[in-house]
């Protein structure tokens, strides 16, 4: 079974202080624990805990060593950090905090009072992981959304230059949608762009495949560590599965709801930069062009 309980990694040189906040807050969490600053480092990293109650004087690096690395990548910067530490001179709390932790306690310690600051921590995490997901997620279709898009993009344009991969970018767009809505209604409208999205994201079914709404009833697909021809035979399984689909469209010379696609592939030589906006520009091209030579079709 999964243990849902939120994950507090304990780091800490001495047994007694592990056994300690382990035996006060095991009701609540799952406690993680590690007595060096490397083997945290490690576990943060794979393990990505809710909250690291951190030691300040390790055996190997220093719990502000630590610190500092944690908030400097990128996936596990916005673990927050509470500093347990018996050194607490006002530097050491100063120099704490403005690491980036986000509390300070004093060995030796209270349990009740670490418990309600926990639970106060944890909660303020529970939030904020909420609104980083909803303002990433577009509300109608469950899919990534423009912004998540773009910052995913970016990041996929820095790894293919770096290794020099190939990218396919997939722009679709309903034909004829402004009809559909005119024909038979907003609701039914969103219910065609909740079946269209399920057909992209079984479409392009990699783990790395990245689908996202770009904006009203445009989506956009990219492909990471791909081929032309891969990109085409994965616009043209999509093309075929809407259609597939036979959802009435009396507006659409097709009698059926149908999208077109443009897509569009890149692979930098070494040195070479993909350029994100020229990149993007490509797909809508080869869209519009997919729209003027008769919609219902693939352009790459
Ligand atoms: P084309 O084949 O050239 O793409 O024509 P089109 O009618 O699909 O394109 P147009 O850009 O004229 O219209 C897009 C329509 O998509 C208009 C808008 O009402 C509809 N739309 C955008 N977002 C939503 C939404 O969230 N729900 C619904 N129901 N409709 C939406
Ligand atoms: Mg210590
Ligand atoms: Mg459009
Ligand atoms: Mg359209």
């Amino acid at each position: 079974m999964t243990n849902l309980k939120p994950k507090i990694l304990v780091v800490d040189d001495e047994r007694l202080n592990i056994r300690l906040l382990y035996e006060g807050l095991r009701d609540e969490y799952q406690i993680l624990a590690s007595s060096t600053g490397m083997d945290a480092l490690r576990i943060a990293n794979t393990e990505l805990p809710d909250l690291i109650l951190l030691d300040i004087g390790l055996d190997d690096i220093s719990g502000h060593d630590v610190c500092t690395q944690l908030k400097s990548n990128e996936l596990t910067k916005n673990i927050p950090i509470i500093f347990v530490t018996a050194q607490d001179t006002y530097e050491d709390e100063l120099k704490g905090l403005e690491l980036g932790a986000i509390d300070y306690f004093r060995k030796p310690f209270s349990i009740p009072l670490v418990r309600v600051r926990v639970r106060n921590q944890i909660e303020l995490k529970r939030k904020t992981d909420m609104l980083q997901y909803l303002s990433s997620i577009d509300g109608l279709t469950g899919l990534a959304n423009r912004r998540q898009f773009d910052e995913h993009l970016v990041n996929t344009i820095r790894y293919a230059d770096r290794q020099h991969r190939g990218l396919c970018l997939l722009m679709i767009d309903i034909d004829r949608f402004k009809q559909y809505n005119d024909l038979y209604g907003h609701v039914r409208g969103d219910d065609a762009l909740k079946v269209v999205s399920r057909v992209l994201t079984k479409g392009a079914g990699r783990p790395m495949d990245f689908v996202a709404r770009f904006g009203g009833e445009e989506f956009i697909i990219l492909l990471t560590d791909s081929s032309p021809e891969e990109g085409a035979l994965v616009a043209e399984k999509i093309r075929e599965q809407v259609e597939q689909l036979h959802i009435p469209h009396e507006g659409c010379e097709f009698g059926f709801l149908s999208v077109s696609v443009g897509v569009a592939y890149t692979k930098p030589d070494i040195g070479e930069h993909i350029d994100e906006r020229a990149f993007v520009e490509h797909a809508d091209t080869c869209l519009y062009f997919a729209k003027e030579s008769g919609r219902n079709r693939v352009i790459c």
